[in-house]
């Protein structure tokens, strides 16, 4: 029964540092995360991304691959320090960068292949990051990313329609500016970082990015649209199932909610924080001026939704651990839980800690912010690593069941909330290719096993084989 949309898109993504590699090719600059994954003890085994699954030289077969796989869209990240080395206003382009990508872009569309370039996935240039502390310094980054987000447009626009901003600024904000275990790398923890203060700075990074990308929203609304051109922030968002029937269940569960999901996503549609938010957090929070409130309200044409799971969640039973700066951003009173109050866990344990299989959470997701919203849902990252699946070898990884059902249980998810009248236009697992997982090292997202031993060799694992018979079966003809 075909349940889902003719022009729905689904296909697989990715992001620049965590596949391209050949990082010194080029003429290509320095980002954070060459420079953060280069200290010692800041990623799992020392691992960076010097050459990740080597993308950059690969990047043909890896179409090839994703033909063969059926789909109809890539979503991919454009490195920034490819395209202006050190990222300023006033430097200088680098057109080999710049070529490769139009390359690269021109051969998905001979294939059918719809891209969906991010302009950033977390890989400042470096140079921005010495000369003002990158996102920290709002009216510097506002300009610059506005700049590089031009140069995109204009060299790239004919071939792409539609475009997303930034990915997961709450991420980038939390992670790398409160916990310090992604690039930057700042934290309040000096065992972590020399610099930081993780109380204030998510906040502050987070706001700034949100301008950011409102500023390159206006310069393309104004310089470069064409007729169906689309452009959006990806927001990152996990259910928060209330713990049970309390009070304090409930508001502990709004409250992550609001803290988790909504932060980054509500000043988008409505121009401002949600009020929630406002009340529990003070003066902490930022205030938008009256300019960037307008610049931001509707600021993207649709939801760009990165989910992974969803917990329970109850006002906090165990006191805060000593430098959990993970609960300053997310709420001091409140916890997360994978159990249940019955004793039952919310999903079977999946191959790293913080994700499991939850599709009715997502189920819920979507149609919550289809409701608080009313925009269009582009699902743009969702994914699992099925139990063990790191430390397998090849012959037992391509068969990944685990993630077979996940992929299968979250696309139903989607075919019911359409059902039930939310607005969903595609479907973006993570991920393409195994790759380097940012501070886990490398990995097993994929839907294709690499050989990190042997020269980077790509094998279909069983999950992209079930995908392209599953969605060609949902998606009208
Ligand atoms: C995505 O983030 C990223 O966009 C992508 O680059 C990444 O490879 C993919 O997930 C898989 O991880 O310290 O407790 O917060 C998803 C959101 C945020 C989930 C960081 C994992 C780490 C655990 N991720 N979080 S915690």
């Amino acid at each position: 029964m075909p349940s889902l949309p003719k022009d729905f898109l689904w296909g697989y993504a990715t992001a620049a540092y965590q596949v391209e590699g050949s990082t010194e090719m080029d003429g290509r600059g320095l980002s954070i995360w060459d420079t953060f994954s280069r200290q010692p003890s800041k990623t799992e085994d020392g691992k960076s991304g010097d050459v990740a699954t080597d993308s950059y030289k690969r990047w043909e077969e890896d179409i090839a691959l994703m033909k063969s796989y059926g789909v109809n869209a890539y979503r991919f990240s454009l490195s920034w320090s490819r395209i202006i080395p050190d990222g300023g206003r006033n430097d200088a382009l680098n057109r080999r960068g710049i070529e490769h990508y139009r390359k690269f872009l021109l051969k998905l569309r001979e294939n059918g292949i719809e891209p969906l370039p991010t302009l950033f996935h977390w890989d400042l240039p470096q140079t921005l990051q010495d000369r003002y502390l990158g996102f920290l310094c709002k009216d510097e980054i506002a300009a610059d990313f506005e700049n590089y987000a031009r140069i995109c447009f204009r060299e790239f626009g004919d071939l792409v329609d539609t475009w997303l901003t930034i990915n997961e600024p709450n991420i980038f904000a939390l992670l790398g500016h409160a916990i310090g275990a992604h690039a930057p790398g700042r934290s309040s923890d000096r065992t972590k970082s020399p610099e930081g203060d993780s109380a204030h700075e998510p906040y502050i990074v987070g706001h700034n990015l949100l301008v950011a990308h409102a500023h390159a929203v206006k310069a393309y609304r104004e310089d470069f649209a064409k007729e169906g051109g689309k452009i959006g922030i990806v927001i990152n968002g996990n259910w928060a199932e209330p713990y049970d029937d309390t009070v304090e269940s409930k508001s502990a569960a709004e409250e992550y909610y609001t803290r988790a999901t909504l932060h980054l996503a509500e000043p988008v549609y409505s121009g401002d924080y949600p009020a929630l938010l406002k009340k529990l957090l003070g003066n902490k929070l930022p205030e938008f001026t009256l300019e960037e409130s307008k610049l931001l309200k509707g600021s993207s044409d649709f939801f760009g939704l990165n989910h992974y799971t969803s917990f329970f969640v109850h006002k906090r039973k165990n006191p805060i651990p000593d430098a959990d700066f993970r609960s300053i951003f997310l709420g001091e009173d409140v916890e997360e839980t994978f159990h249940g109050p019955d004793g039952v866990e919310i999903a079977p344990e999946a191959g790293l800690s913080w994700v499991r299989p939850v599709p009715w959470g997502f189920k819920r997701l979507l149609i919550d912010l289809w409701k608080r919203y009313g925009k269009d849902i582009w699902v743009t990252e969702n994914g699992v690593i099925c139990p063990g699946e790191r430390y397998l070898q090849r012959k037992q990884g391509i068969n990944d069941q685990f993630r077979i059902n996940y992929f299968r249980d979250y696309v139903n998810a989607i075919v019911e909330a359409i059902e039930e009248g939310t607005v969903v236009k595609s479907y973006i697992g993570w991920s393409l290719l195994d790759n380097f997982e940012w501070q886990e090292g490398y990995t097993r997202f994929g839907v294709t096993w690499v050989d990190f031993e042997d020269g980077n060799k790509r094998y279909a694992k069983a999950s992209a084989i079930f995908m392209k018979t599953y969605m060609q079966g949902l998606i009208c003809s």
